[in-house]
């Protein structure tokens, strides 16, 4: 999602004297809520959201720009316990997003309360030297005396650090959020372009899509054994079409014709919703040509693992 180089910086405003800019980094355990709320700070759907966990497998950059400064903020992928190769990856990509941050954003689940999970992260931020602000979120999903114990809870695990109360899904109080992260940046440059949304490919993109529709619609070990990988993106018609070619690949075979459906159908709907969600995107005509392919122990293997990006 970038423009040509040579197009950029040219009729930008000018950066005022007080602007502030830098990374914060958002936090939590799977399923809190952090996808949803990266998509409502850039008023732009850019992250897939799914109500699994472990939806989000890599860093994804928003950029949100502001009159008074430039918020880079990195969407991570759940921090849990996490057993298998390509979860451990996960959590590590989540982890090492707290290198050169400046801030930190946690998002709690106000709706499940605290986890386990959620006291592993304070520990670990306990000890870190970030700036931290805790988001608490889904509080459209509970009754405001159901939100005091969790906030009690809060102080006592990571004291001292400013508590928002917020819904990532309807956008209340996400403004003062965003006041919190600005407060706490240094002063700098504006380092992207005011239009520029996210440091991911369109082709990326295109893939989380696909592969958020396979989220939605299936069950159980299958959307976990899936990954989606883009064979071709291309522009056509001077850019009034895009035409891409992707292959979900799922852990085994028997998951294939699941995905398939009967006579086509499941994969038929995946194609047509991931279409809808790209041509919004994209703001153009999209031919997405879909298939399926059984690629047995991907998510065990190193090498697919970095073929696919994780
Ligand atoms: N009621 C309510 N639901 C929310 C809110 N924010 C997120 N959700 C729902 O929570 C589920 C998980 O949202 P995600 O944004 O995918 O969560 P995540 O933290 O990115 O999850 P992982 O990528 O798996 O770590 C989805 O079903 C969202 O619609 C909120 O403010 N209120
Ligand atoms: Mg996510």
């Amino acid at each position: 999602m970038t423009e040509p180089e040579s197009m950029r910086g040219q009729e930008e405003a000018p950066v005022p004297a007080d602007f502030r800019s830098g990374f914060v980094s958002i936090l939590g355990r799977p399923n809190v809520g952090k996808s949803t709320l990266l998509n409502q700070l850039l008023g732009e759907k850019i992250a897939i959201v799914s109500p699994r966990p472990q939806t989000t497998r890599n860093r994804i950059m928003g950029i949100k720009t502001m009159p008074g400064g430039q918020i880079l903020l990195l969407d991570t992928p759940g921090i849990h316990r996490a057993r298998s190769l390509l979860n451990r990856r996960m959590v590590d990509v989540a982890k090492r997003s707290l290198v050169d941050v400046e801030a930190v954003v946690w998002v709690v689940d106000a709706s499940s309360g605290l986890r386990g999970d959620d006291q592993d992260i304070a520990g670990i931020l306990s000890k870190s030297r970030h700036e931290t602000l805790i988001a608490l979120n889904k509080i459209d999903a509970v009754s405001k005396g159901r939100l005091l114990p969790v906030m009690a809870r809060l102080a006592e695990l990571l004291p001292d650090r400013e508590i928002v109360p917020i819904s990532a899904r309807t956008g209340e109080n996400v403004a003062l959020l965003v006041e919190g992260m600005l407060k706490r940046l240094p002063s700098g440059p504006r380092y992207f372009p005011e239009d520029e949304l996210t440091d991911q490919t369109e082709r990326f993109i295109a893939a989380e899509i696909v592969r958020e529709k396979v989220f939605l619609r299936t069950r159980q070990e299958i959307p976990y054994g899936t990954a989606v990988s883009v064979r071709s993106f291309e522009e056509k018609d001077g850019g009034a079409l895009v035409v891409i070619a992707a292959t979900i690949h799922t852990e085994r075979e028997g998951h294939k014709p699941i995905l398939i459906g009967k006579r086509g159908a499941a994969l038929k709907e995946i194609g047509s919703e991931a279409r809808e969600d790209l041509e919004r995107l994209l703001g153009c005509r999209v031919y997405l040509e879909l298939a399926v392919k059984a690629t047995p122990g991907w998510s065990r293997d190193p090498r697919s693992l970095e073929a696919f990006g994780l």
